[in-house]
């Protein structure tokens, strides 16, 4: 077995799903810090092993991957026998969907504007950019609500199977979950607040996202 090192920092919401994946399957793996708040995202020695100086990197045997999709989709392969990724081509497509409207339409508001707002920033002495945080409910809920619609919601996203969108979608809900703005941006998203019920309670998302 190859062996895997995640580089990155351990609050990161991608980085968290990468580590949902690996802990999902029992594999073994080792997390290297590079810590965003202290610029190591930024040093010419992590750029040289991501170019956009973001986190995750995952390191195969010393082969560099970046891009969370794509590791994802490669551990699914090499350590889950692509258990998280459903057989049925529609159900596979509806998996890559959620996860592109993550990435396009949630992450930005939910954790760039938000998240920062509501909890980095006070946590770092400051105080919150009202405007922003105002003018991010509205994408976030559309967001959210184009998920409603593409979920099954009970137990995962997809139905009885967790799959790689569920990894994708928990740690964005581990911190929105924690502002004030969750339940105005989950108002019509009930398929989801029972799924966040559920899967907030597994095992795996308690030692990785506590
Ligand atoms: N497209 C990248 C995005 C990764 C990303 O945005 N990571 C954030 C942390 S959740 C980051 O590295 N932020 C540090 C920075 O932008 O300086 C992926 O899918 O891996």
């Amino acid at each position: 077995m190859a062996t895997l090192t995640v580089h990155g920092t351990p609050v990161s919401t991608y980085v968290r799903t990468v580590r949902l994946l690996l802990e999902e399957a029992g594999a073994e793996y080792d997390l290297k810090s590079v810590d965003f708040f202290k610029g190591e995202n930024d040093s010419t020695e992590y750029r040289a092993k991501h170019p956009f100086g973001k986190v995750p990197t995952l390191e195969v045997d010393g082969e560099l991957l970046y891009e969370t999709v794509a590791i994802t989709g490669y551990l699914d392969t090499v350590v889950a026998d692509n258990k998280f990724s459903p057989s049925d081509p529609m159900l596979q497509a509806r998996m890559r969907q959620i996860m592109a409207i993550i990435d396009s339409y949630l992450y930005s508001p939910a954790i760039t504007s938000i998240v920062i707002q509501r909890l980095i920033v006070p946590s770092q002495g400051g105080t919150p950019n009202e405007d922003k945080v105002n003018n991010a409910v509205a994408p976030a809920k559309t967001a959210v609500d184009a998920i409603e619609s593409l979920t099954v919601g009970s137990p995962y996203l997809l139905g009885s199977e967790m799959s790689i969108a569920d990894f994708h979608l928990i740690p964005i809900f581990t911190y929105l979950s924690m502002t004030p703005e969750f339940d105005a941006i989950t108002a019509q998203a009930p398929k989801l607040r029972t799924w966040w019920d559920e899967v907030s309670k597994l095992p795996s998302v308690k030692k990785v996202c506590a």
